[in-house]
């Protein structure tokens, strides 16, 4: 799959999961990771040979796929450098890596949960005394339905507050039988993410999908707890993987968002 129908894909979820957040899809006006290109290799090649023969870099890889996220060598275009490696032999596609931005719309607007800022101590009161939003989601009516019993629900997004009292019962913990065990700074699940026992940061590439706090009225910091709070509402029964993807500041790129939603799938 290309990376631009596998970001395509991950935008859907992603705009499910945090209804906030647009992707710069329109062409000519699309905005890029400046010295990147991703690129797909050929079933077999190796990344290296890539990069000796282009001269980058690996930044990142998508865990159990061909995808890579290239640097380029210091001072070269990545359109030229996009160019010069899809006639690589072992490539199969290459891309630019596209700037995802979070116009936050919900983020700002609605109060409390925790007020657009990620900070602990907000009750499920202060929560549910927003009326107009639940009108606007028909809570009632969703709620009658469903319950969310043995769903997962991946909240793809700045982080989650997980320290919010409303949230401790639906936070997922990786409970397969060949699930990372925590702490123990091994990777025992194999699946290149250490002691991802419940979610993963890929903004900083650690195991703590914590939000970081910023100032609520420059960034969108506590849109993701905001969302699993939006969801759990909803659906009370469910269990809510954290996955940071976006930093505060609200802009991420498709490679990362890429990353997140191969992971949530997985
Ligand atoms: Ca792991
Ligand atoms: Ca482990
Ligand atoms: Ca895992
Ligand atoms: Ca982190």
């Amino acid at each position: 799959m290309r990376l631009r129908n596998l970001v395509l894909s991950a935008l859907l979820i992603a705009l499910i999961a945090s209804s906030g957040f647009s992707f710069q899809a329109a062409d000519g006006d699309e905005e890029f990771r400046a010295g990147e290109v991703v690129v797909e290799l050929k079933p077999g090649a190796i990344i290296e040979a890539v990069n000796e023969r282009n001269r980058t870099t690996t930044i990142q890889q998508i865990y159990g796929t061909n995808f890579y996220r290239l640097k380029t060598p210091s001072g070269k275009k990545e359109k030229k450098w996009r160019k010069r490696l899809k006639k690589d032999m072992d490539v199969l596609s290459a891309s630019l890596n596209p700037v995802v931005t979070s116009p936050s719309l919900l983020a700002r607007v609605t109060v409390s949960f925790p007020d657009g800022f990620a900070k602990p101590g907000f009750t499920l009161a202060d929560f549910e005394s927003q009326n107009a939003l639940f009108d606007l989601l028909r809570l009632e009516e969703v709620k009658q339905r469903s319950r969310g019993r043995d769903v997962v629900v991946a909240v793809i997004d700045t982080g989650i507050d997980y320290t919010h009292p409303a949230l401790a019962m639906n936070l997922w913990k990786d409970a397969r039988s060949n699930a990372d065990i925590d702490n123990d700074r091994i990777d025992n699940d194999g699946d290149g993410l250490v002691d991802d026992a419940h979610g993963w940061d890929f903004v900083d590439n650690d195991n703590d999908p914590m939000e970081t706090a910023a100032d609520p009225e420059t960034t969108v910091a506590g849109h993701g707890t905001f969302i699993a709070g939006i969801i759990t509402t909803l659906a009370p029964e469910c269990r809510i993987l954290p996955i940071r993807a976006f930093p505060a500041g609200g802009t991420t790129d498709g490679f990362t968002v890429a990353a997140a939603v191969k992971y949530a799938a997985d």
